[in-house]
């Protein structure tokens, strides 16, 4: 199994982090996300569809998508003790890339790079989206359990802490809650900060 990655991309983070943690052997490799998209390695260019990363060769097999990689690494791992779990993650993943998954990127490339500034209109709104979406996380895990699903882990978190690792980045604050549950993902294990694990 081979993983392309990028260090600042949270999308390719939450699918290392899994691979780590779920202890699953691969290789990795770091594409240049800003260089020119026809000048990416051909390995790279045949498996990534969108020309994105992450992507990941598994045999022959080329999957894309942050959390449609998720959900496959998660089935080869026997990750679903149930039909129910499964929906739940499956109910989170969606989710987080319709909403904390369009916001927070943004507000954090609005801070790191030059070339993604918003234009305060734009920031706004997205800083509203980002107050309603934590909203939402904080009251999920306001009864105090240590993961979105209560006590074990699961590819929900991880597609969730793709971005919210870099909230300090985007300068937004997390809530009570979300903390401690940011708390307990830095403690597992294959855990590593992303620009150390995607290097
Ligand atoms: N929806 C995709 C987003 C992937 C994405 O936006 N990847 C960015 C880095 S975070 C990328 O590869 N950008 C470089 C490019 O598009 O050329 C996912 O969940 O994997």
């Amino acid at each position: 199994m081979k993983l392309f990655g990028h260090p600042d991309s949270g999308h390719a983070f939450k699918v290392k982090f899994f691979l780590q943690w779920a202890n699953v052997e691969h290789d990795y490799e770091t594409i240049d996300i800003f260089s020119p998209r026809t000048s990416r390695p051909a390995e790279f260019l045949a498996a990534s569809k969108f020309c994105e990363v992450p992507a990941l060769i598994d045999n022959d097999k080329q999957l894309v998508q942050s959390n449609a990689i998720l959900v496959y690494l998660a089935e080869k791992v026997e990750h679903f003790d149930s039909e129910d779990t499964r929906q739940r993650n499956l109910e989170w993943l969606i989710w987080e890339a319709n909403k904390i998954g369009m916001c927070l990127p943004q507000l954090r490339a609005d801070k790191r790079f030059e070339d993604s500034r918003l234009e305060a209109g734009a920031h706004a709104w997205l800083l509203s989206r980002y107050t309603h979406d934590i909203g939402i996380i904080e009251s999920e895990l306001s009864d105090g359990r240590d993961f979105i699903l209560g006590s074990k882990p699961s590819i929900a978190d991880f597609s969730l802490f793709g971005y919210l690792v870099h909230a300090n980045e985007a300068n937004v604050t997390l809530p009570k809650h979300v903390k401690y549950w940011v708390s307990n993902m830095e403690e597992l294990d294959g855990w590593q900060h992303p620009y150390e694990m995607l290097k």
